[in-house]
């Protein structure tokens, strides 16, 4: 593919009126007649032609006004129809008619079958494959779809909008119309027809409208769409109250299909999820699931304002919806659960996916300048930076004129495509305040490290810190500007206490926030009265390294007394990652690993405090990841070292701990019904966390295996199970668990799918040939999205040890999946590799052997232009 730059943005010379779409539906032969008015842009020269986009159409018709045109007059290649001799100034109407095959599209993209329901899929660049179309999200039109089917397969007939009407065709067949009155984007099209079981409710809108909500699901799972209903309500709800926007059709629908290539998709009015992420129920269902099952539901309905409404003018400005849209589900979500836990899970996320994406090949700024393949731009860094960086927005300028800005950004733009800087802009005008350097977090990527020294002077009674902030440099950016970067910090007296300053000189200073704006800065506190700890980045106001020595001491101290309860976890979970670090070059060099007995005093001193909640306790409890470690260390990594290190740590603590964790085991257990609810899932989450360390703590599988015949839920369930198969992989107890849960839930793929990754994730290097046995497993799938990603992607993403094997199987096997996974959907394929983003920072022979894995698929022919991006990328 061609290399896209932001810098060649133009308008389009023919503006797009209306759009009717006729769709006659079969499996491989779809006939689809799409009928646009267009007219000429003023000031565009008369001879321009009209150049629209397709991809792998078979057209059968062409009309300029419903008179065949000439073929002198056109000309279609494999991504372009162009049509010459339009009229200058009048509208026009153009009719395409494409015959496609839905059945036979592997890539879910454009039209196409899951289980026997047509569906679509058309962000970023799909609907090109159902017609040729000014695909592009800044060509705004109003939609009629007629839609025809076998009555008897497809029963059910949808598109956006609202519903016009339909009729029997006597035929077999039947038709439906749908109209939607909101101008949009081809990317948020969407249809689909099918044979599906309805869960209906209602909703009144803030000013008296009822709105009527359908979830549809397969036949038969209808009870376990309930909970996502509820979400669904709650987010709407919440939508008017946080925000004031209300919905804006007289129906909003979900459909639930079981291929899709990502989360779930916006479409307006309709939208299209992954199954996965509607479908729940206590014997089939995490708490995990149940916590984004609300979070996408609400994504995805709050995309209706930020997207649907104001959408993006160029591809380049995504995080102009999804940043600002992840921004907005967070905030549902903290106010639905716990605020501290829930921004807790933010960083982990943002930590373990966004930061080595940042620090690696495949870095590029929150809002990028180039791309060969947009697919390829769905990031951690456009959706959580995105997110991270509006949430700085709202720190610098706190809440009221936050609120004032995002209010003037739906006043202004309402129905418009637009840029970030029009975004920006609002904040700016709100506020009064310049956000030009601030900015800088959309161009500039990788993550910022400020590194921090202080220093007390008792005489004066001062405390001095000097911060110095460097960006470093990542592909295409060798040289960075100092950012602007609010830090929330705050000074802790010995006896817990927080100093008040009464002055501070050196930056700008709103409340607990220092505003960094220079590359070195020196910061004074006045009125200090004895030598303070320095607690930085509370509630982790800025994305940012932070390298500032700080002994175990100073950390406890945070730990036991900061009133920002975030700042609490990240003391302990900082002082776990030093000592984490140090374990696994201890490992590495064959020393006996050695656990700091102030770590371990903090974590068992949190995770037995009752003042705290429990879901608290439990990321208390919940280490670094090896992930983590290895981000830490940054290069020469030797995965088996962190692993070993590791695991003596979680030893160490589970030998320490025995009592603490047993006694929470019992204290934490639940009775009566299930219930998903934030407080009941935070008692399981740290009971589990306790009795996994008491696993740790035998050699034998007893106690996991017992807790896996007393599971009542799935949450305790698949934890038993995961205990079962990583810690006694080859057990009697194992091999019985694993084919008893297989039995149990055979008929349902996405529980499936949890026993598939957690034997993907059994550390060592045997764990590549369970991968191949379970890939011809009957209930593997290869064309499944979700079954590959839960095996082979979960492997290469989340198994460590058995991934990154010392002899590079691990490597070789993944590329032959990718080429494989590659000749049917290369969007799921260009994803999975990903996980290869980190290979630069392994040690020597690791790297080699992932080098040449690289440069295996970078050398296959047919190469996708999605895979073709991220390798070479990769190599470069
Ligand atoms: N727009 C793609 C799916 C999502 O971010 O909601
Ligand atoms: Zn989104």
């Amino acid at each position: 593919g061609q290399i896209v730059h932001l810098e060649d943005y133009r308008p389009t010379d023919f503006v797009l009126e209306r759009v009717d779409l006729t769709f006659e539906l079969d499996p491989t032969e779809t006939k689809v007649e799409a009928r646009m008015i267009f007219h000429r842009r003023e000031g565009v020269s008369p001879s321009a032609p009209l150049v629209l986009d397709g991809d792998e159409l078979k057209m059968t018709g062409l009309l300029l006004d419903q008179e065949e045109l000439p073929a002198a007059l056109y000309e279609a290649t494999d991504d372009t129809l162009t049509i010459r001799g339009l009229p200058e100034t009048a509208p026009f109407e153009i009719t395409v008619t494409t015959v496609l095959s839905p059945e036979t599209n592997t890539k879910l993209m454009g039209l196409y079958r899951t289980s026997d329901v047509y569906c679509t899929q058309c962000e970023a660049e799909g609907f090109r494959r159902i017609t040729y179309f000014p695909d592009r999200p800044d060509v705004l039109a109003v939609y009629t779809v007629n839609i025809i089917a076998d009555k008897a397969t497809a029963p059910l007939l949808l598109s956006n909008g609202n519903y016009l009407g339909g009729a029997d065709m006597g035929d077999g067949r039947h038709f439906a119309s749908w109209f939607d009155p909101h101008p949009k984007p081809s990317y948020l099209f969407a249809l689909v027809a099918g044979d599906l079981g309805v869960v209906e409710d209602t909703f009144t809108t803030v000013s008296g409208r009822e709105v009527a909500l359908r979830i549809y699901v397969e036949h038969g799972k209808e009870p376990r769409a309930a909970y996502a209903m509820d979400a669904l309500k709650r987010s709407m709800k919440w939508d008017e109250e946080a925000f004031g926007r209300e919905y804006d059709l007289d129906i909003f629908m979900i459909v639930a299909v079981s291929d899709f290539n990502m989360g779930a998709m916006e479409n307006k009015g309709l939208n299209i999820f992954n199954d996965k992420y509607v479908l729940a129920d206590p014997e089939t269902a995490t708490d995990a699931d149940y916590a984004n099952i609300e979070a996408i539901i609400a994504h995805e309905y709050f995309h209706n304002w930020t997207g649907n409404r104001i959408t993006c003018r160029d591809w380049f400005q995504l995080c102009l919806k999804e940043g600002l849209t992840v921004y907005r589900d967070h905030e549902f979500s903290a106010d639905m659960r716990s605020r501290t836990v829930k921004r807790i899970a933010e960083v982990r996320h943002l930590k373990s996916e966004q930061f080595p994406e940042d620090a690696g090949p495949l870095a590029h700024p929150v809002r990028p300048t180039k791309y060969r393949e947009i697919n390829n731009f769905y990031t951690t860094t456009v959706y959580e930076k995105g997110s991270e960086v509006t949430r700085m927005i709202a720190t610098i300028l706190g809440r009221d004129l936050f609120k004032k800005g995002m209010d003037l950004y739906f006043e202004r733009h309402d129905g418009q495509a637009v840029t970030i800087e029009d975004f920006v802009a609002c904040f700016e005008a709100a506020s009064g305040r310049d956000l030009t350097q601030f900015s800088l977090w959309y161009h500039q990527a990788g993550t910022p490290l400020v590194t921090a020294s202080g220093s007390y002077d008792a005489d004066k009674q001062t405390y001095t810190l000097s911060l110095e902030q460097t960006i470093p440099p990542t592909p295409g950016q060798s040289a960075k500007k100092p950012m602007h970067i609010p830090l929330r910090l705050g000074l802790l007296l010995q006896d817990g206490s927080e100093a008040i300053p009464t002055a501070i000189s050196g930056a700008d200073v709103t409340a607990d926030v220092v505003h960094l704006t220079e590359r070195k800065q020196t910061v004074t506190f006045s009125g200090i009265p004895s030598r303070p700890v320095p607690s930085f980045n509370r509630d982790f106001s800025a994305p940012i390294n932070l390298h500032v020595e700080q002994s175990a001491e100073d950390r406890a101290l945070i730990a036991r007394h900061e009133v920002d309860l975030f700042a609490r976890w990240q003391a302990l979970n900082t002082m776990a990652l030093d000592n984490l670090v140090k374990a696994a070059a201890e490992a590495r060099s064959a020393q006996p690993v050695t656990c700091d007995g102030a770590l371990v005093d903090g974590l068992l001193a949190a995770a037995a405090e009752e003042e705290l909640e429990p879901a608290f306790r439990s990321q208390v409890l919940s280490l670094p990841s090896e992930a983590d470690i290895a981000r830490e260390i940054g290069s020469d990594n030797d995965p088996d070292a962190i692993h070993a290190g590791r695991q003596a740590m979680l030893a160490a603590i589970a030998a320490a701990g025995r009592d603490t964790f047993a006694l929470l085991v019992d204290k934490m257990s639940l009775s009566g019904p299930f219930r998903p609810d934030a407080e009941s899932a935070g008692r399981r989450a740290l009971r589990n966390a306790a009795l996994s360390y008491l696993v740790y703590a035998d050699d034998r599988p007893e106690k996991a295996a017992n807790a896996f015949r007393a599971a009542n839920n799935m949450t305790d369930l698949s934890h038993a199970l995961t205990l079962l198969a990583h810690r006694f992989p080859d057990t009697d107890e194992t091999v019985e668990a694993l084919a008893v849960f297989k039995k149990r839930f055979a008929d349902n793929a996405l529980v499936i799918d949890k026993w598939f990754a957690i034997q993907a994730t059994i550390p060592g290097a045997a764990t590549l040939d369970r991968i191949r046995t379970l890939m011809s497993d009957p209930l593997f799938n290869a064309s499944n999205p979700n079954r590959v990603r839960a095996l082979v992607g979960t492997f290469a993403f989340a198994n460590a040890t058995g991934f990154n094997r010392a002899d590079g199987e691990g490597y070789r096997f993944l590329a032959h999946q990718i080429l494989d996974i590659d000749a049917r959907n290369p969007q799921l394929a260009a994803r999975i590799l990903t996980s290869m983003r980190s290979w630069r920072s392994l040690e020597k022979v690791r790297a080699d052997h992932a080098r040449g894995a690289l440069e295996e698929i970078a050398r296959a022919s047919n190469l996708s232009a999605d895979v073709s991006d991220i390798v070479d990328r990769m190599l470069k």
